[in-house]
C-alpha cells in the first residue's frame, strides 16, 4: 500500500505496428537512443512506463533528491547547441532541474511523438524465423521490431523489503524511488526513514525540517562526504570549460569510483600526506576524495587512512558520542559501496527531534498499526519512508519476460547471475542491446556518459550492419564467458568485493552474487577496438 505516482491509464487504442527498433525506457539512455536511431533512418518506437521522460529523475522526487556528479559534467556531450543553450543553476543539480533538462531534450529534438508513455513492456519474444522481436505491453500493444534496445536503467526497480506486519500500518508509506508527484507535507508528523544509502542520506535532512519527530532506522552506516553545493555563476561555468573540453575529448571520463590504470603500482603515501590531501578534498566537497590517490580503491593501507579520516569527521560533526559511533562505518572500505554525498546529513542528528536507531543493536521485529517495534522498543509513527534502494542493474530486465532464441528466458539464462558480452548484448538474445548493462562500467562513474557511449556504439553497429546488408548480431558464448571472467577478475583486483553492496546484488535476498559493473580500465577503447575488428566476439549474418 505504497503512496506513489500512478501512470495515467486513460484509454488509447492498442498499437499494432512493425518498426526497425523498439527502445524501452525514456531516461537519458533511451532518449539518446531514440534520437540516434531516428538519425540513422530507422523507424523507432519508444516505450516508457512513466507519464513523461526522465527515467530515474522522473521517479526520484523525494525531498533532497540531487545528483552527486557536478551538473556541468552530468550533461549530454553529443550536442554542442544543447550544451550552449542549457544553463545549470547549481553545482549539483536538484531533481526538478535535471528532469527539466530531460524534458527540454525531448522537446528540443522532437522525441516525444516517438514515445508511448504510461506503457509498460510485459514481454519480448524473439522470433527466429522472422529475425524479429515481438514486444507486448500492458496497454495491449504488439510491436514487431528487428532490434530491441533496453534502456531500462540500473536503479529503476525499487527494493521494497517485506517488513513483517507492514500491511497493518495505518499511515502512508513512501519509497524514495516512487515518490508521489504531489508535495508531501510532513509538518507535525512522526516520521521514520528506513535506509541510509544515498537516498536516505539526502532525504533525512529535508524530512527533519518539517517532521515533528524523525527516527532513522539504520542497518549499515555509510561513508558520506559534504557536497558543498552552491549556485553556479557565469565565472564558474567559464572556468570549467577547459575541464569539460578535456572530458569531451578523452574517451574515459575520470570520475570518482573508477580504478585508474596506475592504481596497481602506485606507492602508499605517508599517513600525514594522505590526511592533508583528504582534508583539502573534504573542504572542496563532492566525491573527489575517491580520486585522492590512484590506489585508494585497490590498497587497503591507503583506504584505511581515508576511512579513519571520515570517521574522525563524523565524530567532529555529531554531538552524541554513541550516535557518532553508530553512524561510523567500520566493516568495509571507503568507496566500495557508492559513497554518499550529502548536505547537512550528520549534523541532522544533533537536532533534538531526530533519533538514530541502530538496527544491528536492536533489530526490527514488526510493523504495527501505529508504528514500528524493534527487539527493544516501540516507536509511534504517522508516516514511513523506505529509502531501501533498488534491485539494481538487472531488476528491470528481469521483470520484462524476455524470451530469446530456443525459448530460453533471460531469467533462465541469468539463473547463476547476469552475463553480457561487454555489458551490451547477451548470447541467446540476438539483436537485443542493453544500454549500460551488467558487465559495463555503467554505475561506476557518470551514467549519462556511459549511456552516450553505449548508444553511439549500438548506432554505429546497426549502421554498419545495414551498410553490409546484415540483419542479425549475437555475441559468442565463449566471448561472453571470457568477458564476464575478465569483469570478475577486474573487481577482484580491487577492494570493491569487500562490501555487501548492490553492485554485487547483495541487497536482494536470493539474488546471485556477481559483481556487475566493470571496474577495469580502458573500456571505451576496448569496445571501439572490438567494433573496428569487425565486431570480434559477435556472430553477424
Ligand atoms: O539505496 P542503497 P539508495 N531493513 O541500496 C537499507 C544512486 N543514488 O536508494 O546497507 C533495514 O544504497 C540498506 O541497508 P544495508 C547511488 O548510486 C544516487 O540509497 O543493506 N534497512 C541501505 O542503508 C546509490 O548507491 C543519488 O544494510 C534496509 C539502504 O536501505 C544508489 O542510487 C541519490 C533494508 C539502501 O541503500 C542506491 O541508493 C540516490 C531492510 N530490510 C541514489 N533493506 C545521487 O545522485 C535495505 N535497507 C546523490
Amino acid at each position: 500500500r505504497l503512496e506513489q505516482t500512478s501512470p495515467d491509464h486513460g484509454s488509447r487504442p492498442p498499437l499494432v505496428a512493425e518498426c526497425d527498433a523498439v527502445v524501452v525506457g525514456a531516461g537519458f539512455g533511451g532518449l539518446y537512443a531514440i534520437y540516434r536511431l531516428r538519425e540513422l533512418g530507422l523507424k523507432v518506437i519508444g516505450i516508457e512506463a512513466a507519464s513523461d521522460v526522465g527515467g530515474t529523475w522522473y521517479w526520484n522526487r523525494y525531498p533532497g533528491a540531487r545528483c552527486d556528479i557536478p551538473s556541468l559534467l552530468y550533461s549530454y556531450t553529443w550536442s554542442e547547441e544543447l550544451r550552449q543553450e542549457w544553463r545549470w543553476s547549481e553545482k549539483y543539480a536538484g531533481q526538478p532541474e535535471i528532469l527539466r533538462y530531460a524534458q527540454h531534450v525531448a522537446d528540443r529534438f522532437e522525441l516525444r511523438s516517438l514515445i508511448r508513455f504510461d506503457t509498460r513492456v510485459i514481454s519480448a519474444d524473439w522470433d527466429e524465423a522472422g529475425e524479429s522481436w515481438t514486444v507486448r505491453t500492458d496497454r495491449g500493444d504488439c510491436i514487431v521490431a528487428s532490434t530491441c534496445v533496453m534502456a531500462t536503467g540500473n536503479l529503476s526497480v525499487p527494493n521494497k523489503p517485506k517488513l513483517p506486519g507492514v500491511e497493518r500500518f495505518r499511515g502512508p508509506i513512501y519509497h524514495t524511488g516512487q515518490w508521489p508527484h504531489q508535495e508531501i507535507d510532513f509538518s507535525g508528523l512522526r516520521v521514520a526513514v528506513i535506509g541510509t544509502g544515498s537516498s536516505g542520506v539526502q532525504t533525512i535532512p529535508m524530512v527533519a525540517k518539517s517532521a515533528s519527530r524523525l527516527t532513522v532506522f539504520q542497518r549499515t552506516p555509510n561513508y558520506s562526504v559534504p557536497a558543498r553545493n552552491a549556485p553556479l555563476s557565469d565565472a564558474d561555468i567559464a572556468a570549467a570549460e577547459p575541464m569539460i573540453a578535456k572530458y569531451r575529448e578523452s574517451l574515459e571520463t575520470p570520475e570518482f569510483g573508477r580504478v585508474p590504470s596506475n592504481a596497481f603500482d602506485a606507492p602508499v603515501p605517508a599517513r600525514e600526506v594522505q590526511w592533508a590531501r583528504y582534508e583539502q578534498l573534504w573542504e572542496q566537497g563532492g566525491g573527489g576524495i575517491l580520486t585522492a590517490f590512484p590506489n585508494i580503491l585497490t590498497d587497503e593501507a591507503v583506504n584505511d587512512v581515508a576511512c579513519d579520516f571520515v570517521r574522525d569527521k563524523i565524530r567532529g560533526m555529531v554531538d552524541d558520542a554513541t550516535t557518532a559511533e553508530a553512524l561510523s562505518p567500520k566493516d568495509y572500505p571507503l568507496g566500495v559501496k557508492r559513497i554518499c554525498i550529502d548536505t547537512g546529513y550528520f549534523a541532522t542528528y544533533n537536532l533534538p527531534h531526530v533519533d538514530l536507531v541502530d538496527l544491528r543493536a536492536e533489530p526490527l521485529t514488526t510493523v504495527t498499526e501505529t508504528g514500528l517495534e524493534t527487539a527493544v522498543r516501540s516507536f509511534a509513527l504517522d508516516a514511513l519512508v523506505l529509502a531501501t534502494g533498488y534491485d539494481a542493474m538487472t531488476g528491470a530486465l528481469a521483470a520484462m519476460n524476455i524470451r530469446g532464441r530456443s525459448g530460453v528466458t533471460l531469467n533462465e539464462a541469468w539463473a547463476d547471475g547476469p552475463r553480457a558480452y561487454l555489458g551490451l548484448m547477451v548470447s541467446g538474445f540476438p539483436n537485443l542491446f542493453v544500454v549500460t548493462g551488467p558487465g559495463s562500467p555503467s554505475v561506476i562513474g557518470n551514467v549519462i556518459h556511459a549511456c552516450e557511449n553505449h548508444v553511439e556504439w549500438i548506432t554505429a553497429c546497426l549502421g554498419s550492419m545495414r551498410a553490409k546488408g546484415l540483419t542479425r548480431i549475437e555475441p559468442e558464448r565463449d566471448a561472453e564467458r571470457a568477458w564476464m571472467a575478465h569483469v570478475a577478475d577486474a573487481a577482484s583486483r580491487t577492494l570493491y568485493p569487500k562490501a555487501n553492496s548492490w553492485y554485487q546484488g547483495a541487497n536482494i535476498a536470493g539474488k546471485p552474487r556477481v559483481f556487475m559493473p566493470y571496474v577495469g580500465q580502458g573500456y571505451r577503447h576496448r569496445i571501439a577496438q572490438i567494433a573496428q575488428r569487425n565486431y570480434e566476439g559477435f556472430v553477424l549474418r
